[in-house]
């Protein structure tokens, strides 16, 4: 029977050769990667999990956890991997939403999230980072070679949950073709091959560490160190050994201020890819100053996956995303009309390809809303082409806030801090920040006489926000600024606020 995702991965597979490393020696090669996602799929049968069905997944980055990605692929199942942050508050609404028949979290975790489950007929095991847990307990009973179902290019593979600009998330629902076909587009275009070695410091709840790291190795028979997050020291170690490393612009921000980073420690390395969020240009010059290697930069969103690359042999343009990739269809529009524009002109930018999702989960509504008539999805990105075809972006028609390449969307914790008591309006905004790129900051109008202060909100906030939602400051004003039309002028506040974090 034919696996559309598992089957290329399958081909892809060297027996002997590693698939994953880590930081404490541990070696899993392709066959052992076989074994264990063969295991992991026995055991979501034996737990009812049907083709369709929802895995939703909260645990610590591991081998073992991608295994169970693959392992959901294999049984037809719907991967949905959450974020390690999100609160319970928080986990209470992706289970409520995607209804999971089955919920993976950690052995720490487990006895809040069964009171969740429960609540909404999931079922819940555990997995922790260093191999325990129930779920690998079970496995170890089952039997290896898994026959794996049968799923099309159309069959969802995973739905990613990304933040809403009315404060609900969506779940952007992905097929197994739009995760095969950009890994496939990705390997050709960065040139990987089984010789490669990726550090993998992303975690894998998101569409960067997940598909874009994880799947590009997979297909290209290569290999990669896995950390259990980025550590700069670790990764400088690591690079002698290594060709490629995959990250945020924080990673890039974090190693240049690293004594350890040098010509000779990169000159192994082919590739260094940053996305996720923009990569200052000063930061791609220093780099390079550094160590005599330019990154290639590229765009791409949870719900379509990779749409533009610099180009691995051409000029890799500081301040740009580069070109769309091969198979996907890009073009900047006038928001209002929808009607295309010409070089250099800033409005919209609209995609077209196998990378685009299916939509979002059990939102008809906004599914349509996103997408225009001839099947274009609407980014919510703003940008031009310049006259030599490179993408830049050049703002946000949404309000949102990306900081350390994790989405934060105002509105949600606008609402989280208005129910705090004494609080009378907020207004959240992203704030130059010189390690995560924009800092969450709340400017915040409280009650006359009211106790509550910056400590306040923040403690207010800790059990509803997952820790990086959180604003890094909370300032106070008497009012918030306002147009004619009575909306909160934020790029106002972003302009007195614009020296928070960076002085000056
Ligand atoms: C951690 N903290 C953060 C962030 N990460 N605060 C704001 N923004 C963040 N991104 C909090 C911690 O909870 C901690 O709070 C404090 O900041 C300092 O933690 P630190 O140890 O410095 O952080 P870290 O653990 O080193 O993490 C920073 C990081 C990490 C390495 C940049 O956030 C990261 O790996 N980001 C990658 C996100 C990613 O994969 N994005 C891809 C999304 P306290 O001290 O108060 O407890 S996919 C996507 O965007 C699309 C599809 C695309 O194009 O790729
Ligand atoms: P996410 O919802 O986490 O998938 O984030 C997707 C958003 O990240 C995009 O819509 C862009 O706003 C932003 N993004 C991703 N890559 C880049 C990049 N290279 N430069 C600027 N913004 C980016």
């Amino acid at each position: 029977m034919s696996n559309h995702m598992f089957d290329a991965i399958r081909g892809a597979a060297r027996p002997d050769a590693t698939f994953i490393e880590t930081l404490d020696g541990r070696v899993w090669t392709y066959d052992e990667m076989l074994a264990l996602s063969g295991r992991l799929a026995a055991t979501l049968e034996k737990l009812s999990v049907r083709p369709g069905d929802r895995v939703a997944v909260q645990v610590e980055k591991s081998p073992e956890a991608l295994m169970l990605y693959l392992a959901c692929l294999r049984a037809g199942a719907v991967y949905l991997p959450l974020n390690t942050a999100y609160t319970i508050a928080e986990l209470d609404y992706f289970i409520g939403d995607a209804e999971p028949r089955l919920v993976v979290t950690t052995p720490d975790a487990a006895e809040g999230v069964r009171s969740i489950a429960a609540k909404h007929g999931a079922h819940v095991e555990t997995l922790d980072d260093s191999g325990g847990g129930s779920l690998l307990g079970l496995a170890r009973d089952m039997a290896p070679d898994f026959a794996d179902v049968a799923r099309g290019p159309d069959d969802l593979a995973a739905i990613l949950y990304t933040s809403g600009t009315t404060g609900r998330s969506k779940g952007a629902m992905l097929t197994h073709d739009n995760l095969l076909s950009n890994a496939l587009t990705l390997c050709d275009y960065w040139r990987f091959s089984e010789t490669d070695r990726l550090i993998h410091a992303l975690p894998i709840f998101h569409t960067h560490g997940l598909f874009v790291a994880s799947n590009v190795i997979l297909l290209s028979g290569a290999s990669m160190f896995f950390l259990p997050k980025f550590d700069a020291g670790e990764v400088l170690r690591l690079m002698p050994q290594a060709t490629a490393l995959m990250g945020v612009p924080t990673f890039y921000v974090r190693l240049l201020q690293h004594e350890g980073l040098s010509r000779e420690t990169a000159a192994g390395m082919r590739l260094f890819v940053s996305g996720s969020a923009p990569l200052l240009a000063e930061t791609h010059k220093r780099f390079r100053a550094t160590t005599g290697q330019v990154i290639l930069e590229r765009y791409g969103m949870t719900e379509t996956n990779m749409n533009t690359s610099n180009p691995y042999d051409g000029e890799r343009i500081a301040g740009t995303v580069g070109f769309p990739l091969p198979g996907v269809s890009l073009r900047v529009v006038d928001p209002e009309t929808g009607t295309a524009l010409g070089v250099d002109e800033t409005g919209m930018i609209e995609v077209k390809g196998p990378n685009v999702f299916k939509g979002y989960w059990r939102m008809p509504e906004k599914t349509q809303a996103e997408f225009r008539a001839d099947g274009f999805f609407i980014t919510g990105d703003l940008g031009k082409i310049d006259e030599k075809g490179y993408v830049h972006i050049v703002g946000r028609g949404k309000d949102l806030v990306i900081s350390g390449g994790y989405n934060i969307y105002p509105k949600e914790v606008e609402t989280e801090i208005d129910l705090l008591p004494g609080i009378i309006e907020s207004a959240v905004i992203g704030v130059p920040h010189p390690d995560f790129g924009e800092g969450v900051t709340a400017v915040v109008v409280r009650e006359p006489d009211t106790a509550i202060d910056e400590d306040a909100v923040r403690e207010g906030l800790k059990e509803r926000l997952a820790r990086y939602k959180q604003p890094k400051r909370v300032i106070f004003i008497d009012a918030l600024p306002r147009n004619a039309m009575g909306k909160v002028q934020k790029n106002v506040l972003r302009e007195s606020c614009k020296s928070l974090y960076t002085g000056g």
